[in-house]
């Protein structure tokens, strides 16, 4: 079937809509992407990426070359509108793990007067229950006359950092319209270039879908982190108990870790959490568990290095997870902050995904930590990690979150 090329506006230029842009514009879609940070529109413009993800920097030359894909710091016209910002979380009322719906809403309120009559507005944002109904609701206040005419659909992002090319063409969406006639129409824009199936339902069992993903993961990444505490405590190995475990046919536990970290599991469950906070009892559990992994972290850190009288403490990775250069909510981050702050020893962090100026604290290249450290801290199962000769550690106090250096 032939496809029509479609004029998208994608807001948002991050993890989500520069991929997202970039593979509308390679597959013949005139794409304008709008952040508000000039220099990420800049260095898209010049036909290279501000975010580290395997091939994102070919895709994005390709799609700038074929003059498909333009970014700006404001919308025009267009034809489908793509909302992919930012949705944290805040304190309201009271209430420290509340939604933070301000970029989908002033994502929205910019949108607003470039909109036309059969205009499609779909929100990617992982949100909660009800965002795609408040985007509509948004639009048709402040423009009355659109009220009827304006499609609107939630289609979750559901891609993995760190394969988000792959995962963006080959995994199933699901696309929940305001109605049939806005699932009908988001289903073919995702059909030019999704390869798999395009599951359709309505916004609000779109929005929950997505969280309750998220929230699977996290309530199993918690068994394993639970798992790992009570390992420690029997004085038991995890990772073979784990491994062990696994081989039943129906029994599949994840890996433990610091905790959870990215903008993502460690934040969408909350929003089910908000919306049900009576009935969301393991969910909440599970979070709670996950955030206290990195302080149980800590604490091991303090007791191993009370042990030296100047203890040199080599702290391997910052970013949320192996292989990336995020470090949002990255757990990893936040012990090496807390240890700097309690000035447990003489820090030595390394992270060969992380520039220099992407952090306010030195780091020091792996060959130098491995000679200095006495305590090795083991935070990120990064590949070059993963290198490290056992002989190297002979002489140091090993502390492997990961389970890496075995
Ligand atoms: N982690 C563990 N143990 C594990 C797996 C993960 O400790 O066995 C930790 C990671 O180290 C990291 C955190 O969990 O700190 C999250 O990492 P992840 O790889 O599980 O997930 P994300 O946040 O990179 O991406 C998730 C994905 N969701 C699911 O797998 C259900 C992705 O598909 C979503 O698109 C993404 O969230 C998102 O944007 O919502």
């Amino acid at each position: 079937m032939q496809r029509i090329s479609q004029k998208i506006v994608v807001m948002g230029l991050g993890y989500i809509g520069l991929p997202t842009a970039s593979m509308l514009a390679t597959k013949g879609h005139q794409v304008l992407g709008v952040d508000v940070n000039q220099k990420a529109v800049d260095t898209i413009n010049s036909g290279r990426i501000h975010i580290i993800e395997p091939d994102l920097d070919i895709l994005v030359r390709s799609a700038v070359n074929s003059g498909n894909l333009k970014a700006s710091t404001e919308p025009e016209e267009g034809d489908t509108f793509i909302i992919a910002v930012p949705t944290p979380f805040m304190e309201v009322d009271g209430n420290p793990k509340a939604p933070d719906l301000s970029y989908v809403k002033a994502a929205t309120r910019a949108i607003v007067p470039y909109l036309r009559p059969g205009n499609l507005v779909i929100l990617e944002s992982t949100s909660p229950v009800g965002t795609t109904e408040l985007i509509h609701r948004i639009i048709v206040q402040t423009r009355p006359e659109l009220d009827g005419q304006i499609h609107a659909a939630h289609c979750p992002e559901r891609v993995l950092p760190g394969h988000i090319l792959r995962e963006l063409v080959d995994n199933d969406r699901i696309i929940g319209g305001l109605n049939k006639a806005a699932s009908a129409k988001a289903s073919e824009l995702y059909k030019s270039f999704c390869n798999g199936a395009i599951l359709l339902t309505d916004s609000k069992t779109a929005e929950l879908s997505k969280l309750v993903e998220n929230s699977f993961r996290d309530v199993n990444i918690a068994f394993a982190n639970e798992l790992s505490v009570i390992c420690d405590h029997l004085d038991i190995n995890v990772w073979e108990t784990i491994s062990l475990a696994n081989r039943h046919p129906r029994v599949n536990i994840l890996q433990p870790g610091p905790g959870v970290g990215g903008h993502c599991i460690a934040v969408d469950p909350w929003f089910i959490v908000s919306s049900a906070p009576d009935q969301a009892r393991l969910i909440r559990t599970a979070r709670q568990v996950n955030d206290a992994k990195p302080h149980w972290v800590i604490d091991k850190v303090k007791a191993k290095a009370a042990r030296f009288k100047e203890p040199v403490i080599g702290c391997l990775g910052i970013t949320f997870k192996a292989n990336i250069d995020d470090m949002r909510e990255s757990p990893a981050l936040d012990i090496v902050r807390e240890l700097q702050r309690d000035q447990v020893g003489k820090l030595l962090v390394c992270d060969p995904n992380v520039s220099i100026d992407k952090v306010d604290f030195p780091l020091t290249p792996l060959k130098q930590l491995l000679k200095e450290a006495d305590i090795l801290l083991l935070l990120v199962d990064h590949a070059e990690f993963k290198d490290i000769a056992l002989d190297t550690l002979r002489d140091k106090v090993v502390i492997d979150t990961r389970g890496v250096l075995r």
